[in-house]
């Protein structure tokens, strides 16, 4: 049952992000993993992509980053010209925190031929030694444009370079890291799921491990998996494999189709950080703000425009002091990156 005193407040709170927003030219931006009430508040939900577009293309002169820090720090990486608030320090992400940039460099003495490909789930400093990022949205799609003649090193999910590699039939070479709440999702758990409710269809995220991908009906990013649930019939059910956050937005945009977590489990304590006095103090006391040194800036910005580019979307940046990349010529598919 709702308890109205805390409806009151939430309810003031609220009132004041609106005022404080207002007054800070600010645009709020939330994941899809974050809590229902920071989702509900905010201007754009999405990925960590259609985010990123977003925070490139916005005239607002604040970013407040509803997520984990390397997704406020993609945003200052697009729009260093915006104040970008993370209004929780401590929000991270234990699958960026798997790759350093000293081990990114490293690798790549070992494999000096190899084009880097980094998930967006990384820190500014290894994007700043990566050709071109990916999210799970396109990392197929970006696997898959690299010219065959040159290695891969894909950084720093194991499991999603693993999906990437199957999907493609290319043979990456893989980082040793996952996503703890992603890689926790048991084959045991899916099956346990469906024994429950047989009816419903199996939907996952690359981020879980290969042996219970092998029990979806379909693979795809939070934005590949809400497109894929709105293209089916009324009445459908689903058990989803992904950070719990989703169903909230799966149910809002489809009341006609019942969602089902696929474990309790499924939740990612960083996600989870952000409350709703958080953004009002982060706006009040225009706090935290997330900046990344120049040098770093420039290299990282020239990987994330190098994906943005090849999905369609430049940051409005001017171009980078950054040299294009070599492997340039050698993409292909469309729009070479
Ligand atoms: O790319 C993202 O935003 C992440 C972390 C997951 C997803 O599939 O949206």
């Amino acid at each position: 049952m709702k308890n109205p005193p805390q409806d009151a407040a939430a309810k003031e709170i609220l009132q004041q992000i609106a005022v404080l927003k207002k007054e800070r030219e600010a645009v709020i931006l939330a994941h899809n993993y974050q809590s229902p009430e920071i989702q509900d508040l905010a201007d754009f939900t999405g990925d960590s992509l259609e985010l990123s577009r977003i925070a490139a293309k916005t005239s607002a002169k604040v970013i407040v980053f509803c997520g984990v820090r390397f997704m406020a720090e993609t945003a200052f990486i697009l729009s260093p010209e915006k104040t970008v608030l993370l209004p929780v320090l401590e929000a991270g992400c234990t699958l960026a925190d798997y790759a350093t940039a000293e081990q990114v460099r490293e690798m790549k003495k070992k494999h000096p031929d190899a084009i880097v490909v980094t998930y967006v789930n990384s820190s500014a400093e290894v994007k700043a030694e990566t050709d071109i990022c990916c999210t799970s949205a396109n990392a197929v799609e970006i696997v898959r444009s690299i010219n065959r003649d040159r290695p891969i090193l894909f950084v720093p999910d194991y499991n999603l370079g693993h999906y990437a590699a199957k999907v493609t039939g290319r043979d990456l070479i893989l980082w040793d890291g996952c996503c703890p709440t992603h890689a926790l999702l048991s084959t045991f758990a899916v099956a346990k799921a469906k024994k429950k409710w047989p009816k419903a269809q199996v939907i996952m995220h690359p981020e879980c491990k290969a042996e219970a991908l092998e029990l979806a009906d379909y693979v795809g990013s939070t934005s590949g998996m809400l497109k894929y649930v709105k293209s089916q019939p009324t009445g459908t059910s689903f058990i989803v494999g992904t950070e719990a956050g989703l169903l909230h937005r799966m149910q809002k945009e489809n009341p006609d189709k019942v969602f089902y977590v696929a474990s309790e489990y499924l939740i990612c304590p960083m996600m989870k950080m952000i409350t709703l006095k958080d953004v009002k103090t982060s706006l009040e006391k225009m706090q935290h703000v997330i900046t990344v040194e120049e040098d770093i800036r420039a290299r990282a910005q020239a990987a994330v425009d190098a994906m943005l580019r090849y999905t369609g979307t430049v940051s409005k940046q001017p171009p980078s002091s950054v040299a294009e990349t070599e492997f340039s010529i050698g993409m292909e598919g469309k729009d070479a990156v």
